[in-house]
């Protein structure tokens, strides 16, 4: 039996997303942050201790959310939600979906780091983050206005890598989405799916989707304040 390890408001919400697209059997162990980090029973899943974490039949236990889902596709999901070489669309298909956890999400993961070490946000580096950020964003709004879904016509593996950069990580770094319209017609579209609204209702119940999906960041995560208090003792 295949168990997704979720931690809430973080990665593994694609992994979720993803077997409910699949409509596939999974058993869904969920874990809160504490208060932002993983919790030590999360810590203790995996040498890196991060979401998210697969187990399945054999005594495979995997993280990184690309392996989780191409482990998911090729062993439950009979190849679906992949595009394979010979498929129209499938050189954008491996790009973007490299492009989520290899520039987009890092860009984001640099500016949340900054602000949480109280950089300035006029310092250079902090400027050079949100720039690499404001491309990326282009880019993709760019992308959207030429293609309903990141690798054309289907729906695949590389939108559900994608979003969370969108929703659950703008709690965590307050982007505002408002000025990318194509971005804010495709999360429209993302919401749309059933398979979406099923896994946010079983993994994070307590995330307003409608907000999370719209152009002004959602609220901050709650666990930083504490995280902040704590790293100030
Ligand atoms: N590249 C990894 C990143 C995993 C990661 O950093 N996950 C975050 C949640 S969004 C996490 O578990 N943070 C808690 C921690 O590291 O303690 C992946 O995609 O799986």
């Amino acid at each position: 039996m295949l168990t997704v390890h979720h931690l809430g408001h973080s990665q593994s919400d694609r992994v979720v997303w993803l077997c409910e697209e699949l409509g596939i059997e999974y058993k869904l162990e969920k874990y809160d942050r504490s208060p932002v980090l993983s919790p030590p029973k999360y810590l203790a899943l995996h040498p890196i201790g991060a979401a998210p974490v697969i187990e399945d039949d054999g005594g495979v236990k995997i993280a990184e959310s690309g392996a989780c889902i191409e482990y998911i596709i090729n062993v439950h999901g009979g190849g679906k939600l992949a595009l394979k070489p010979g498929d129209k669309g499938y050189a954008d298909y491996l790009y973007w979906l490299h492009f989520a956890n290899g520039t987009l999400q890092p860009a984001f993961g640099r500016a949340m780091v900054l602000q949480f070490a109280g950089v300035d946000s006029n310092n250079n580096r902090f400027v050079a983050s949100q720039n690499k950020i404001d491309q990326c964003l282009s880019f993709i709004n760019q992308r959207l206005k030429d293609s309903t879904w990141l690798a054309g016509d289907e729906f695949t593996a590389a939108d559900i890598m994608t979003v969370f950069t969108f929703t659950g990580m703008r709690e965590f770094y307050q982007q505002d989405l408002s000025q990318y319209e194509a971005i804010l017609a495709y999360l429209q579209r993302v919401l749309k799916r059933e398979g979406y609204r099923r896994a946010m209702g079983k993994g994070d119940p307590d995330v307003d989707v409608e907000t999370l999906v719209k152009g002004p960041p959602p609220p901050v995560f709650k666990g930083f304040a504490e995280m902040r208090k704590q790293a100030q003792k």
